[in-house]
């Protein structure tokens, strides 16, 4: 387990450059991409971003934030605008989108990944990733280019929009916890997947919080590039900044085989580099493991489970759909059929995964066993269609279950890697793969992978020719007034521990078509908890939400945060906010306190008011402090904010829109 090692107290004396330090590859990078601060844990840096992504459900928030500042070009040295979740085009509302973000990229100087290009973190991996770089990217997976040797972090889209616009990308340095990998996986039914799978099992989805997961050891080398980054994937659902693992010569040749090897540069920790924290997990330990419903974190061995009726499988997303899954799938599945009761759906990673597959075969066997072949995207990972039935039983080589993300509050889904998802589809139960006699084939990386950039659009050379279409679903951002001296909130919800931001602002194929309208997303804030949420907020002055521990875990979906706003909320207050959350409440100016004492949590009730004083006043930078009165019993209670300068700066003018406006 987990142990503490040796602490790093004077790194901030320590000065970079000199060859006498000995640095960790997380320090290597931010090193190199550092303009103020040090690199001493908990210290706020302030970086220059090489790339930044976007994807269609928090990108065009952040491109009508970018057109509002009256830029006319990007000045990210690269950025990717893709179309992967909202891809059910129902009515005019997606398709408005799509061509909305088109528009932008071309005009503004993004590349734009179509629609049917797959999903974004996968193509950024094939594409774009580069060891060595800083890239930010507005979903919280964006780690998985941490697989390449590229540090990746995920944030909301409006800290994207201002990084676009120049900004450097402020955050607190956190700690970085060396994950030693030792052995080898016992191969074929045991995958990356079972690795993050463990880690989730031993940290929980709040064990990352604050930190880095720096990636090391001889077990390194036995995993290949996409298996890294099934990894650094998943290490989101750890709640921590980002993962990272060295770049080898497996690098190399996987940047190779797509054509970039001259993206390619070493990467590795100096000897005797040190580290806040150590963990160290022995491959050929692992067994096929699979996380219960609702969490991530509530990992058991697949044995345990075994016998258990599944009516869905599916197959895919931007952890588990590379060209080698994909083909291990497929021999799986060849000359089987998919259980009578049991439906399985699989959707490639990227065009090129799907491309090769189909050319080498492998759809085809896919399809003969009764596969229902979805497009290259998120679909069912976010409910974009394929909800389980009443209280079905789904099983999926996806990231996350929290309840109701699969559209469909009263199914239970199950996580485990997409071998064992195979064989689980074609016998229609839970079974650990070991104990069946079906077998699969062992595929390696290829040496070449197939390269058509056809669907990847570069920025217009003409762009004052680029005429922006914007749909009538397109609405602009509100912006909220700034904060007020004197609190007096409502109550109006009272949750527990680790609220996801599926929670607070669902997805799913009716939802999800309305993030470019916060006027209308607004209505469905924690619909799935409570569906009068929206109603009872409209009719309170000033709203506060009450949470638990690892508030706002899971994605980085700042609707989570600004339909709150939209709707009057001014504070949350919880025991813990999970990183990119907290940092869209600040973002849209919702003021999000902790408090001292965990205990006070139990003083509040859902209806109470809280009345707080010299709220501008006592909103300080480092730790702020707050006198909290619960009404009507009079209690008083204290919380606390930890906060930059900036951020105090940002609540204050009403969130980072109108800060930025008043300091323009
Ligand atoms: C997710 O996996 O929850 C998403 C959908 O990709 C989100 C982004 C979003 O909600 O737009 C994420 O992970 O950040
Ligand atoms: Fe898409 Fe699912 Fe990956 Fe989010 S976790 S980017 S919804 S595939």
């Amino acid at each position: 387990m987990s142990s503490l090692l040796r602490r790093w107290p004077s790194l901030c004396k320590i000065e970079y450059g000199s060859s006498a330090i000995a640095e960790n590859i997380v320090q290597k990078i931010l090193a190199a991409h550092l303009r103020a601060g040090n690199l001493a844990a908990g210290s706020i840096i302030r970086l220059a971003i090489d790339q930044v992504l976007t994807q269609d459900a928090t990108g065009t928030m952040a491109f009508l934030q970018f057109a509002a500042t009256g830029l006319e070009r990007i000045k990210v040295p690269l950025a990717v605008s893709y179309v992967d979740h909202n891809i059910l085009q129902n009515d005019f509302r997606n398709p408005d989108d799509h061509r909305y973000l088109q528009s932008v990229a071309a005009k503004f100087g993004a590349y734009f990944s179509r629609p049917g290009n797959g999903i974004c973190h996968q193509v950024h991996l094939e594409r774009f990733a580069r060891p060595g770089g800083l890239m930010l990217g507005a979903d919280s997976h964006t780690p998985t280019a941490g697989g390449l040797g590229m540090l990746a972090i995920g944030t909301g889209g409006l800290d994207v929009a201002t990084v676009m616009a120049g900004d450097l990308y402020e955050m607190k340095m956190p700690e970085v916890m060396l994950v030693r990998l030792t052995g080898q996986l016992a191969q074929p039914w045991v995958t990356a997947m079972d690795v993050i799978m463990e880690i989730l099992r031993r940290l929980t989805v709040k064990g990352g919080v604050g930190k880095i997961l720096e990636f090391a050891g001889p077990g390194v080398t036995t995993l290949n590039l996409t298996e890294r980054a099934t990894i650094t994937n998943m290490g989101a659902e750890l709640g921590a900044t980002t993962s990272i693992f060295p770049s080898d010569e497996l690098t190399r040749r996987y940047l190779r085989a797509q054509g970039r090897e001259k993206d390619w540069m070493a990467l590795t920790a100096d000897h005797g580099a040190l580290y806040d924290e150590e963990l160290e997990i022995d491959l050929g330990q692992l067994e096929p493991l699979m996380a219960k419903p609702h969490s991530p974190d509530d990992v058991v061995a697949i044995g345990e489970l075994s016998g258990k009726k599944v009516d869905q499988v599916c197959i895919g997303s931007c952890t588990n759909s590379s060209y080698q899954v994909l083909k291990a799938v497929a021999s799986i599945l060849d000359g089987r059929s998919v259980a009578p009761h049991c439906d399985l759906t699989i959707n490639p990673g990227s065009k090129q995964v799907y491309e090769m597959v189909a050319r080498e075969g492998d759809v085809a066997k896919m399809i003969a066993a009764g596969a229902r072949m979805l497009e290259s995207a998120c679909g069912p990972c976010i409910g974009m269609g394929q909800a389980p039935q009443t209280s079905g039983i789904s099983v999926r080589s996806f990231n996350r279950n929290f309840p109701g993300r699969c559209g469909n509050r009263s199914a239970f889904v199950y996580l485990c890697n997409p071998l064992a998802a195979a064989v689980i589809a074609l016998q229609g139960e839970i079974v650990d793969p070991r104990t069946t006699d079906v077998t699969v084939a062992e595929v390696k990386e290829p040496a070449q992978f197939v390269i058509n950039d056809n669907m990847i659009l570069p920025p217009s050379s003409s762009p004052e020719t680029v005429e922006i279409i914007r749909g009538p679903n397109i609405q602009d951002v509100p912006v909220k007034q700034p904060l007020a001296n004197q609190l007096a909130c409502e109550v109006l919800l009272k949750v527990g521990d680790n609220i996801s931001t599926d929670d607070i602002m669902p997805a799913g194929s009716n939802i999800l078509p309305l993030r470019s309208n916060i006027p209308a997303i607004a209505e469905f804030v924690f619909y799935g908890i409570d569906a009068s949420f929206a109603q009872r907020a409209k009719k309170a002055k000033y709203g506060m939400i009450v949470g638990g521990e690892n508030y706002g875990q899971g994605s980085s979906r700042e609707h989570a945060a600004l339909a709150p706003m939209y709707l009057g909320v001014e504070v949350v207050l919880t025991k813990s906010l999970a990183r990119i959350h907290k940092a869209n409440l600040i973002n849209y100016g919702i003021l999000p306190l902790e408090f001292e004492v965990p205990e006070s949590y139990e003083e509040i009730r859902q209806g109470d008011r809280i009345e707080i004083g010299d709220v501008r006043t006592q909103l300080i930078s480092g730790e702020a402090h707050f006198d909290l009165v619960v009404q009507p019993a009079g209690k008083r209670i204290r919380a606390k904010a930890a906060l930059s300068e900036r951020e105090v700066k940002t609540l204050k003018a009403g969130g980072l829109l109108a800060y930025v406006k008043m300091s323009a």
